[in-house]
């Protein structure tokens, strides 16, 4: 489910499990907090580079496993449908994106620190579509990066936004032509690789201040609103009609 290699100091991870586009099961998330606590600890890795297999980066948390959950079993697990622990690491990580990156797959992409797209990338929030919302920080870290009215937009629609979009309101860093994606991602990695660890480490740590006040109180409180929404009929129907290829009904509650 997650691919581990390394070239020189940086850790590669590739979120691998194609034939549901990469979609963010418990399995794979799990495999994920592993590979980044392994990559955190090993004092040979200086930089991660983050990507999906396939042909895209991860279309959100699994719709076939969320679907049964209860409002009690989310709370239980503190259950966010993505990784939380990508948003704490402490070593850069760059995101190589291609494909999409939708729900849960955006929020791994917001939690980076230097994101490259490939030309044919595609970002949004579709949650609310299938009658939820963002569990991992989307409505957080989201207007952080690119302001309230593009959040919005894209929070409360649904819509998926190309790579140039996603470039112009800053939730991109650097958008390169698909075939070049991964020579492009690595070479920032490579560079990164090449400076001082400590440093690295003061400036992420300065930068990430100036997007910290209230984010712990913002994520503790999404992540609330996140589960009420396991209690309503309409994030069942949303999902159920997702998987059943269908538009939903929704009935407000
Ligand atoms: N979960 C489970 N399976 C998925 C998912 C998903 N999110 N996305 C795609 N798949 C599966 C499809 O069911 C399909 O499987 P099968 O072949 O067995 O039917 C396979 O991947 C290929 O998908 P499609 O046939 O749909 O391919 P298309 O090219 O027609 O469409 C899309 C690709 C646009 C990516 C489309 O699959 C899609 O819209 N996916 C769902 C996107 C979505 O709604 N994501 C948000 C999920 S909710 C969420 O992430 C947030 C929950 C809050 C928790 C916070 C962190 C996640």
């Amino acid at each position: 489910m997650i691919r581990v290699e390394r070239d020189g100091a940086v850790a590669v991870l590739t979120l691998d499990r194609p034939a549901a586009r990469n979609a963010l099961s418990v399995e794979l998330t799990t495999a994920l907090e592993l590979a980044l606590d392994d990559a955190e600890v090993d004092d040979e890795v200086r930089v991660v580079l983050l990507r999906g297999a396939g042909g895209d980066f991860a279309a959100g948390a699994d719709l076939k496993e969320m679907l049964p959950l209860t409002e009690e079993q989310v709370r239980a697990m503190d259950f966010s449908g993505c990784c939380p622990r990508l948003g704490r690491m402490a070593k850069p990580v760059v995101a190589a994106v291609e494909g999409y990156a939708l729900g849960g797959g955006c929020e791994l992409v917001e939690m980076c620190d230097i994101v490259i797209a490939a030309d044919t990338a595609w970002f949004g929030h579709p949650e609310i579509t299938v009658g939820t919302m963002p569990g991992a920080g989307g409505s957080q870290r989201l207007p952080r990066a690119v302001g309230k009215h593009k959040a919005m937009d894209l929070l409360l629609t649904g819509r998926r936004m190309d790579a140039a979009e996603a470039e112009r309101c800053g939730l991109v860093s650097r958008v390169v032509p698909a075939g070049r994606l991964m020579d492009e991602a690595l070479g920032v990695a490579r560079r990164l690789a090449e400076l001082s660890p400590a440093i690295l480490a003061m400036v992420k740590q300065s930068v990430s201040r100036a997007f910290e006040p209230g984010l712990k109180e913002g994520l503790a409180f999404e992540r609330r609103q996140f589960h009420r929404t396991f209690a309503t009929h309409d994030r069942r129907e949303g999902m159920a009609a997702f998987l059943e290829r269908r538009p939903a009904r929704f009935m407000g509650a």
